[in-house]
């Protein structure tokens, strides 16, 4: 059995090590350092944002394993193989990577957290009025792996929580909203917006002003999904009018970030570099263990990407 790593970003030899307990006898070879193996022998590949074309060499690929969640950095390849399935990255701790993220960020604005560190700079007493989280209505763009477990977890805050998807959700306490349809009346009841999407032909561009001006004026920006999702020029117009009150992005349309780009010293964002949940090898290797097992059974691994939806 060999399998190849094709990721810039990922440790390789976490993966060798966590693979090797449940396949001994796996050949593990890394692209490009081990590029000139045989590699129409290669079974499986374990890819995030590939070379373009790398895919397309292996000839005798059984199935793909994205090392992501998000699967655009694989679908963007022109030469990508399509008689293949593609598995999407669904693990635990990547869950809860990402509820923590949010919730640390919602926290930071649901109790105004930022204005404390202003008002300690300036040596500034002053309690600040809370809002009972019944009252704070957060707005998930995205119901799916991560944003069920977000949402789930807000609830036992007790916030009010709404979600807006492609089909409608059965989520006990959580106010569905889906389509095209239902976006406007998602967007105008939310304080806190947060991104959870995949970046797919559909989404792309989807914080844009038309959008963001339906937010509620000092609503704030949550964007944990893909830099892709915002227009940056329509979100910085819509911080300095004071439309929005803050963003905090985790993603960016050109990553790492240029250090010119506005974001980096702009008063209202918040950032990090794409760190909101990582994918970690201790903790996903039991899922892609299972996927090379059904495939090797001749089933087809879990949660495959529809290609024509995109995600
Ligand atoms: P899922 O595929 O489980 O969920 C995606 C959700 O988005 C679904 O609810 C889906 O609706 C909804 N959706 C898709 N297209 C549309 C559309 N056109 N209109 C409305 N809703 C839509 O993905 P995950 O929850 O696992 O991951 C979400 C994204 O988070 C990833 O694609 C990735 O980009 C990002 N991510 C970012 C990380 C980071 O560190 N910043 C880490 C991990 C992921 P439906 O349920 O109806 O299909
Ligand atoms: C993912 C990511 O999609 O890390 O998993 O962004």
């Amino acid at each position: 059995m060999k399998l190849m790593f094709v990721s810039e970003e990922d440790r390789a030899e976490d993966w060798r090590d966590e693979l090797g307990k449940y396949f001994p006898e796996m050949t593990f070879l890394v692209w490009p350092d081990d590029n000139k193996v045989d590699l129409d022998g290669i079974d499986y590949c374990l890819a995030w944002k590939p070379q373009r074309g790398v895919l397309a060499r292996l000839s005798g690929l059984k199935y793909v394993q994205s090392l992501g969640a998000g699967v655009d950095g694989l679908l963007v390849d022109p030469e990508l193989p399509t008689h293949i399935p593609i598995s999407r990255m669904v693990d635990r701790s990547l869950v809860r990577g990402m509820t923590e993220y949010i919730l640390y960020n919602v926290i930071h604005y649901h109790r105004k957290m930022g204005d404390y560190t202003a008002q300690q700079a300036a040596g500034n007493w002053k309690v600040v009025r809370q809002v009972d989280p019944r009252a704070r209505r957060i707005g998930i763009m995205g119901l799916g792996e991560l944003g069920r477990d977000a949402a789930e977890k807000m609830l036992s805050l007790e916030f009010d929580i709404a979600s807006w998807s492609r089909s409608p959700k059965n989520m006990t306490g959580v106010t569905s909203y889906y389509g095209d349809d239902g976006f406007t009346i998602f967007l105008t009841r939310t304080d806190i917006l947060i991104c959870l999407l995949p970046l797919t032909n559909a989404t792309r561009g989807i914080i844009n002003a038309e959008n963001i001006a339906k937010l509620p004026e000092g609503a704030v920006i949550i964007n944990c999904a893909r830099g892709g999702h915002v227009v940056d020029d329509d979100l910085l117009a819509a911080l300095d009018s004071n439309h929005i009150a803050g963003a905090c992005l985790d993603v960016f349309n050109e990553e790492p970030l240029p250090a010119s780009h506005p974001y980096w010293t702009h008063p209202k964002v918040r950032m990090t570099p794409h760190t909101a949940s990582l994918t970690n090898a201790q903790s996903a290797a039991a899922y892609v263990a299972e996927n090379i097992r059904r495939v090797e059974r001749g089933e087809h691994p879990l949660n495959i990407v529809d290609l024509e939806a995109g995600y």
